[in-house]
């Protein structure tokens, strides 16, 4: 299709997919077999083995890189098996890799406990500070950035890192899981590469993990391609084509997510046990890089951790589960959860303090979210 006519909601619907060419199915079908008949050693229709390519995940791959205006997708098993093929087809033993400081727990996890002992070098930054340029050497060989981060929700301008990148030929990869491409389109501000996990907004639903890179550079496209056929941690075609099916309605979820994020946020800011709130709103690089902000909130709860334990045990409509970015609202605490895994002095060095709470605000009624949340509050 005529993609560059096309708004992003019906990029969402239809890029990548066509009627099937045998039957008309409006839909594509789930092409569930491993292998292709060939009508003469090396004669096939495109498709040879499933781990190098299957047709659920070409379209899925073409719906997503349409989304991020890019030339080239690749989609994964993992969101964090696409940030390990990123760094190692890209990044060799003895380079540097700067990492924002407030990330993942399982990405710092990643490099820390399996990256870093292969010998590649990592420092971590606050991106989000104005002075963010100067924790980028000359010989830096990738930048790695959330924004906005987990659980943080810090902003950093990613145009002015892509410039300092360009100036100290360094890679620049963004981590757009938390914003989509809905709200944020990495490559069009400077970025090298975009990541997700595909598991949070773009799948929508809390039934598949995936994750998904995008890039517009032929000459980085092709070691990412052969490491994702190479090491093979490729997503099977029943989780690709619920991930096609979820991709679908993007737009209209985080619409309505960022819809109640709003609601709830009022709701917090004005709560005396709240501390401190969390979330993109008041950045100005955020007003101006991104178009919207989504469902995710943090904040810091007044008592103790016990206190923070039982808040997370009262709601009922929000769920305590790891995860975010499903159409239902989920609770967790980053400490004791999705960044056990970073030890206790580096996470409260970033920030992260252990009565710290996260909010992936579904698409439920919002005035049911907040009933939710006031009766956790009394709890
Ligand atoms: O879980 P997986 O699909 O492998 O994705 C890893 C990942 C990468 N990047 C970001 C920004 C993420 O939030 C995640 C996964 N995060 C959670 C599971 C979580 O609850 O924060």
């Amino acid at each position: 299709m005529a993609t560059d006519l096309a708004g992003f909601d019906t990029l969402a619907v239809h890029a990548g997919q066509e009627p099937d060419p045998t039957t008309g199915a409006v839909m594509t079908p789930i092409y569930q077999v491993s292998t292709y008949a060939q009508d003469g050693v090396g004669g096939h229709k495109g498709y040879e083995y499933s781990r190098t390519d299957n047709p659920t995940r070409t379209a899925l791959q073409a719906c997503l890189a349409a989304l991020e205006g890019a030339r080239f997708g690749l989609s994964f098993s993992s969101g964090l098996a696409a940030t390990d093929v990123i760094l190692r087809a890209l990044v060799k033993p003895g380079d540097l890799v700067i990492c924002g400081d407030d990330v993942y727990g399982g990405t710092y996890r990643l490099f820390d406990k399996v990256l870093k002992p292969w010998g590649m070098n990592f420092r971590y930054a606050d991106f989000s500070m104005a002075d963010a340029n100067e924790a980028i050497p000359a010989g830096t060989r990738m930048v790695w950035l959330e924004t906005p981060t987990n659980p943080l929700l810090k902003v950093s301008d990613i145009q002015a890192v892509a410039l300092r990148c360009k100036a100290v030929g360094a890679l620049l990869v963004v981590d757009n899981t938390f914003a989509t491409p809905y709200f944020q389109r990495p490559l069009a501000l400077g970025a090298d590469i975009v990541v997700h996990s595909t598991t949070k907004y773009i799948n929508g639903h809390s039934d598949v993990v995936g994750g998904f890179l995008a890039v517009n550079d032929a000459a980085l496209y092709e070691p990412l391609k052969f490491l994702q056929n190479a090491a093979g941690a490729v997503p099977g075609p029943q989780d690709v084509w619920l991930t096609l099916r979820g991709v679908k309605t993007l737009g209209v979820r985080m619409d309505r997510h960022q819809s109640n994020a709003e609601v709830v946020l009022a709701f917090l800011r004005q709560h005396p046990d709240v501390a401190r709130v969390y979330h993109p709103f008041d950045s100005p690089v955020a007003r101006r890089q991104m178009s919207g902000f989504g469902g995710m909130i943090s904040f810091d709860l007044r008592g103790d951790l016990d206190r923070a334990r039982r808040f997370v045990a009262a709601t009922k409509l929000f769920t305590l589960a790891e995860s975010l970015g499903g159409v239902e609202s989920l609770i967790e605490t980053p400490a004791l959860m999705t960044h056990a895994s970073i030890e206790p002095e580096k996470r409260r060095a970033a920030g992260i303090e252990d009565g710290l709470i996260r909010l992936s605000v579904g698409i439920e009624t919002a005035a049911d979210l907040v009933a939710d949340l006031a009766q956790a509050f009394r709890a």
